[in-house]
């Protein structure tokens, strides 16, 4: 502290999420100082937040976790495949606590404004505390699935009953027992809450617009011999999810879906669905790509569902239609399908009669009202940009990111931006966010970044930022690769479609990380995609 009410630093780091926790942890092991800020009252993200029942990673957990630290991949033992939220916040506590990573952060703090001075060169962001950090750098590992939207319904300040947010859920265990509940929404969030609330809550109606496709999770418990074997292996597995697609260990298929004979394909289709998880993209080479493939494996899991749910009603409506599977994401669950066989749990089409308004008592549709006791919004996220545009961030000659991205993001590699000199957004848009393993992203966007800070200080460099050039190159690969992808035919968060008003367009690197990482290797030799300034003293010398 200067005693002016500003902290001089090194390194700003906005979020404790994983990627935010890493940075701190990478920063400081490189002798700086940094400071990290956080909305939320402790670390963990969007796993600090996502307290709803039934939550869980659908990444296998030895997957879905840290690479960069040997010690904390041998002392930490996960229980299932797929982990639940609970486990994944122990576990990002654990970190938190085996790396001291929580005296960095200030808690309970939002970043209201983060301001470039180009005299100073320096970031200037100021808390809603009324903090003001500087530093040369700034990381912004603000996520990219983090801003909750709530439905664009009126009448919700109306409603009398408790109203929950799946993404800001109480810290206290909600009594269910009894209750009518109502959810909004089935994307992976909704499944979830349904398939552990269809169990719990007393009548559990269940507002569906756009059916999902779910396939089966077949979660397990881990055991103790597939542990040893894994501690044994961590770090050549982490190498080999570098050089995957997926920045995991889902096998990669080689095999067109129609080199194989008409008996054949459903036998691999019986076989992806019996192994469960994302079995079928692991199956097939080109379910993305290919509409008729696409439709095979859409028609296979339509059949499952017609199998498994009874009434032939809510069968029909639960089938999805007129878009790709995979083309949103695929959600995968437990016993999702089977729970509408409960006496006590209603489908509520919104396709056929959609919801009107919110009312004191509940909720109504065309059809009617449905009253309720609690309703639940799992209505997802203002995606990829939300969290980035959601405080005010100033580059250059006042140049605002939100004019800067009013037509959509655009950026170099995904986490720098031309006219944001320092400043760097892990897991951005137009990276493969979303679409590969976001901690292995997010330890590779941070690397990047600090061997980048590295080479910087070795050349008396002070700023770095992407030229515009680079910029448009990147928009324009980026743009390519999506042309072939049957995710552009679905209305989702991943093409921006889901919140009003907001730049539509796939901004995201569907080229597969292992890919993605080539780019930026190649990038960082010799960076002549990035413009440099070097020290006022060197620069006259
Ligand atoms: P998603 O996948 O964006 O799902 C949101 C759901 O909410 C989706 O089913 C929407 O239907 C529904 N929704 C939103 N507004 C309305 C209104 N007004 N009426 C009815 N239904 C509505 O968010 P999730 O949180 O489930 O998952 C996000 C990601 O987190 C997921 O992909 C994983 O990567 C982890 P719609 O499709 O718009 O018809």
């Amino acid at each position: 502290s200067k005693g002016t009410g500003i902290r001089r630093i090194d390194v700003i780091v906005v979020g404790a999420g994983f990627a935010g926790m890493y940075a701190v942890y990478r920063f400081r092991e490189m002798g700086k100082q940094v400071a990290g800020i956080e909305a939320g009252s402790d670390v963990g993200g969007v796993w600090y937040w996502n307290r709803y029942p039934g939550a869980r990673c659908d990444l296998m957990s030895v997957d879905y976790s840290y690479g960069f630290s040997e010690e904390v991949q041998q002392e930490w033992t996960w229980s299932e495949q797929f982990a639940a939220q609970p486990e994944i916040l122990a576990y990002a506590n654990f970190v938190a606590d085996r790396l001291d990573l929580r005296k960095h952060f200030a808690f309970d703090t939002r970043v209201v404004s983060a301001v470039w001075d180009d005299a100073g060169r320096v970031w200037r962001a100021t808390t809603d505390g009324g903090e003001i950090l500087e530093a040369p750098y700034c990381i912004m590992a603000t996520g990219p699935l983090s801003v909750p939207k709530d439905p664009d319904i009126p009448g919700i300040e109306r409603f009398k009953g408790q109203l929950l947010r799946a993404q800001r859920w109480p810290h206290e265990p909600v009594d269910l027992s009894g209750k009518r509940v109502g959810v909004i929404g089935t994307g992976s969030t909704g499944i979830q809450i349904v398939q552990t609330l269809g169990k719990e809550a007393g009548e559990l109606f269940v507002f569906q617009r756009t059916p999902s496709y779910t396939l089966p999770m077949r979660n397990h418990d881990l055991d103790p011999e597939y542990i040893a074997e894994m501690k044994r292996h961590y770090p050549a597995m982490r190498e080999a999810m570098r050089n995957n697609p997926t920045g995991g260990t889902r096998p990669v298929s080689t095999r067109p879906f129609f080199s194989l004979p008409p008996s054949q394909r459903l036998q691999a289709m019986e076989q992806a669905w019996e192994n469960g998880g994302h079995t079928f993209l692991g199956s097939f080479a080109d379910l993305m790509t290919n509409q008729e493939a696409n439709d095979q494996v859409a028609d296979f899991v339509r059949d499952k569902i017609g199998k498994i749910v009874k009434d032939p009603e809510t069968a029909e409506a639960l089938k999805p239609r007129g878009y790709p599977i995979f083309a949103r994401r695929a959600c995968l669950d437990t016993e999702y399908y089977e729970t509408y066989n409960r006496p006590n749990v209603h489908l509520v089409d919104c396709l056929k009669a959609p919801i009107v308004e919110i009312t004191e008592k509940g909720v109504r549709t065309e059809a009617g009202e449905t009253e309720l006791d609690i309703l639940i919004f799992a209505t997802g996220y203002d995606a990829l940009t939300g969290a980035l545009l959601a405080f005010d961030v100033v580059g250059r000659n006042g140049l605002s990111l939100k004019e800067k991205w009013k037509n959509g993001p655009v950026s170099y590699l995904g986490f720098l931006v031309a006219g944001f000199p320092n400043l760097f957004a892990p897991s951005g848009p137009n990276g493969p966010a979303a679409l590969a393993n976001l901690i292995t992203i997010a330890e590779h966007d941070v690397d990047w970044i600090a061997q980048t800070i590295t080479y910087m200080e070795q050349n008396g460099i002070e700023t770095a930022e992407a030229t515009e050039k680079a910029e448009a190159a990147w928009m324009e690969l980026v743009a390519r690769l999506a042309e072939r992808s049957l995710i552009r035919k679905a209305k989702t968060w991943w093409v921006g479609s889901n919140v009003k008003g907001k730049p539509q367009g796939l901004t995201m690197f569907v080229g597969g990380f292992n890919k993605y990482r080539d780019l930026c290797v190649a990038a960082a030799d010799g960076y002549e995609g990035m413009s440099f300034e070097k020290t006022r003293e060197s620069a006259a010398a």
